[in-house]
């Protein structure tokens, strides 16, 4: 054969992202289950670059250079299986199989040993960025074993986003399912500073007063500071769009009622798992699922609370500048919960996972790009096992500058009836971070005292239990 890669499953992304190793120079086999879908693409977008149709599973391995490698687009879980195992008997020792798919980490932790077992390399691949991503560059997230990335490493550098600084925006995360790990915690975050944003739009649409071209604009300014972010861009973008039938704000004509398709979910129970408290992300996750019980909501339209009162204009700027400081450390805040876990989880499967090069390489193509992440790599950069971005003296000074306004701007939502469980759970992972003691002392108390489950002290090593049920002695737990 002579393609130096193949892609199998057509659809918007796989189509996409062979499209793009073309237009690199890269000769790419393509097959699909329906042979029409292979056709079409080369009869549209042939002439971008060299071509290997296959209409058989036969003919795409044939078509391939080995070590073969090989790209699965389908959609993620039974389907992945199912193209697995039409592939794998036609490979041999040293192939590759890559899962460019939004597989759950658990997926390509299992496809990868069994793979291994039969001299398969098996490389799950975290793929940010969508379908404009997919074709001109995204953020890209490898794991597997560090011998397959040495042969399909390169062929990756040449289709990633590239940061300001050329860097492309790509790295080994790990082994295994390091690379869907780190993916899914991108979601979450993104999942996060979405919820942020939201917030951010309706305090200053209920208590600020402001109209979606006025957010807009405070948006755009935003942009152009700390902020600068590809999510702050394309919300700007939707809040000055203009519904054509009815001549409202888009904003308003559409249905307040939030889906998701799982990935966001995936890290909240994950972390869990893991005892990591994502609660920016959780929150985030809870917020959609909150806006799509409409019967619930319904039901609830009667329930009294506080009336807005109308802020003049100098008390609105002001407010919006508030805002703002409130948006950016809650934003610290979910990355420190967010890159906790991809700590814990590296720690938990022995990944080893550079967060420096994982700030990196979500410095372009992905959903969640922004000045904020070269930011964040600076510090991991500096020192591999920073405990906690909060750790970082930068980091820490600017959440330090931030909090009066943190603070008011969480006053006003509560004092006027305006949900803000992202910037409120932000503040109080902060707020318990910082407390020289916690409740937990009492928490511990209680649990010793309806089932024994013991303590430690303060003072001294050792478990304790106090006899609550008699003199209330203390004795070893
Ligand atoms: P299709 O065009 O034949 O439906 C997204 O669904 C992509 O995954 C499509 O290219 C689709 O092929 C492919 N796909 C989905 N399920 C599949 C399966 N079980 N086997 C092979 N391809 C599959």
């Amino acid at each position: 054969g002579t393609a130096q890669i193949g892609v199998t499953g057509l659809a918007v992304m796989g189509r996409n992202l062979a499209r793009n190793f073309a237009r690199n120079g890269l000769t790419v086999a393509l097959h699909n289950r329906t042979v029409s879908k292979t056709r079409a693409l080369v009869d549209e977008f042939g002439a971008e670059g060299t071509f290997v149709p296959a209409e058989s599973a036969e003919e795409f391995v044939a078509a391939l250079e080995r070590p073969r490698r090989l790209v699965i687009m389908v959609k993620a879980g039974a389907a992945t299986d199912a193209v697995i195992e039409e592939f794998a008997p036609l490979l041999e020792e040293g192939d590759v199989i890559i899962d460019g798919g939004n597989a759950h980490f658990a997926d390509t932790r299992r496809r990868e040993k069994e793979l291994r077992e039969r001299g398969i390399h098996f490389v799950g691949v975290g793929i940010s960025g969508g379908e404009e991503g997919a074709l001109h560059g995204p953020s890209i997230m490898p794991g597997g074993s560090t011998e397959s990335y040495a042969s399909l490493g390169p062929l990756l550098e040449r289709i990633a986003a590239k940061a300001d600084d050329g860097t492309p925006c790509v790295a080994h995360i790990g082994p295994d399912g390091a690379g869907h790990f780190v993916k899914m915690v991108h979601n979450g975050i993104e999942y996060a500073d979405m919820q942020l944003i939201a917030e951010a739009y309706h305090l200053l649409r209920s208590v600020a007063g402001y109209s979606p071209a006025k957010i807009a604009e405070t948006f755009r300014t935003w942009n152009t500071g700390r902020l600068d972010s590809y999510l702050i861009d394309i919300t700007a973008e939707v809040l000055a769009h203009t519904d054509a039938d009815t001549g409202k704000p888009f904003v308003d004509i559409v249905a307040d009622q939030a889906e998701q398709k799982g990935t966001g979910r995936w890290t909240v129970q994950i972390a869990l798992d893991l005892g990591v408290p994502v609660s920016g992300i959780a929150e985030a996750v809870f917020a959609r699922s909150l806006s799509g019980h409409a019967g619930l909501r319904d039901a609830s339209q009667s329930l009294p609370g506080p009336t807005a009162a109308p802020l003049d204009e100098a008390e609105a700027a002001r407010f919006a500048d508030q805002v703002e400081q409130a948006l950016y450390a809650s934003k610290i805040v979910s990355y420190t919960q967010g890159f906790h876990q991809i700590q814990a989880g590296s720690e938990e499967y022995g990944w080893d996972i550079d967060l420096g090069s994982v700030a990196s390489l979500w410095r372009a193509g992905c959903i969640i790009r922004a000045a904020f992440l070269d930011r964040i790599r600076a510090p991991y950069d500096a020192r591999r096992d920073l405990p906690s971005l909060l750790s970082d003296k930068q980091f820490a000074e600017d959440i330090g500058a931030a909090q009066d306004d943190w603070r008011a701007v969480i006053a006003a939502a509560v004092g006027q009836g305006v949900p803000t469980p992202g910037f409120s759970a932000a503040l109080a992972y902060y707020d318990a971070l910082r407390a020289r003691r916690l409740p937990a002392a009492l928490t511990q108390g209680q649990r010793d005292f309806f089932g024994a489950h013991t303590y430690r002290r303060t003072d001294r090593e050792g478990s304790f239990h106090t006899l609550w049920g008699g003199d209330r002695s203390e004795v070893a737990g």
